[in-house]
């Protein structure tokens, strides 16, 4: 590999060494040395990190144990007050009247009427006390309370052979996680914002996976087989992103 052409990406190549270090185990040499890939320019290092990303997203996949439960906690581990986290500051967060909500359905789903939040708060509700993990280095234990999803998506006719389930939020923000991750047991549709405040009157939360991976102020819920990517999957985070 040709070092000097990656003096002016050294943070970039720092980052993607610590990464491949910290997960594979791998050294950078021996990266270049198993794609036959030179990194002579940034958008060769992108490159190669997009498709180790979805080279990561199969493997992480291949590798869920959908079986396995997130860590629980007690009540007196909460962490009060629970931290924010959203790409704009929380002054700006969506307001959202409650009598008018209806969440929205679309793609491979035969039940797509729109569902309003006191039809949402009747079904059986399930609560948890979990860790939300987000990439930028915090963690936060909180507790929330709702609809089961896999209950959910059973309810509405869902295809659960689907490899997709996607989220579009009240803000710019979207995401979309794999079905199996869907059917969790611990992946919860929350209602209640009294502990974990965030993301009122909707949010997916889904202890198995990172935090930008639970979409807060969902307005539509889709099932689908084309790759629906997300606001931060689509700048380079890692997709699958389990925690
Ligand atoms: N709609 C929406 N959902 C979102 C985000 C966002 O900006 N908008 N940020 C994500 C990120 S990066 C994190 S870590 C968590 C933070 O959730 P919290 O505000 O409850 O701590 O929400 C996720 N869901
Ligand atoms: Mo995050």
């Amino acid at each position: 590999m040709k070092r000097s052409g990656l003096s002016t990406f050294r943070p970039q190549i720092a980052r993607l060494e610590r990464r491949l270090f910290l997960k594979q185990g791998l050294s950078l040499g021996a990266l270049s040395l198993l794609s036959g890939c030179t990194l002579k320019d940034d958008d060769a290092v992108d490159r190669l990190l997009f498709a180790m990303s979805r080279f990561n997203d199969k493997m992480q996949a291949a590798l869920f144990d959908p079986a396995k439960l997130a860590p629980t906690y007690t009540e007196a581990e909460i962490a009060t007050p629970f931290p924010f986290n959203a790409y704009y500051e929380e002054k700006d967060v969506p307001r959202i009247d409650s009598e008018t909500y209806r969440l929205r359905l679309s793609g491979l789903i035969a039940d797509k009427r729109p569902w309003s939040l006191s039809e949402l708060r009747a079904l059986p509700q399930a609560s948890q006390i979990t860790r939300l993990v987000c990439v930028e280095g915090w963690s936060a234990i909180g507790k929330w309370r709702g609809v089961l999803f896999r209950d959910f998506l059973e309810r509405i006719g869902a295809d659960l052979t689907a490899r997709y389930v996607g989220f579009r939020c009240a803000d710019k923000y979207y995401s979309s996680i794999d079905m199996p991750s869907a059917l969790h047991p611990q992946t919860l549709l929350a209602l209640d914002f009294t502990d974990a405040k965030y993301g009122d009157p909707l949010r997916l939360r889904i202890p198995t996976k990172l935090g930008f991976k639970n979409p807060k102020f969902i307005h539509e819920i889709f099932v689908a087989n084309d790759y629906p990517g997300g606001y931060w999957e689509d700048k380079g985070y890692n997709w699958f992103s389990g925690s």
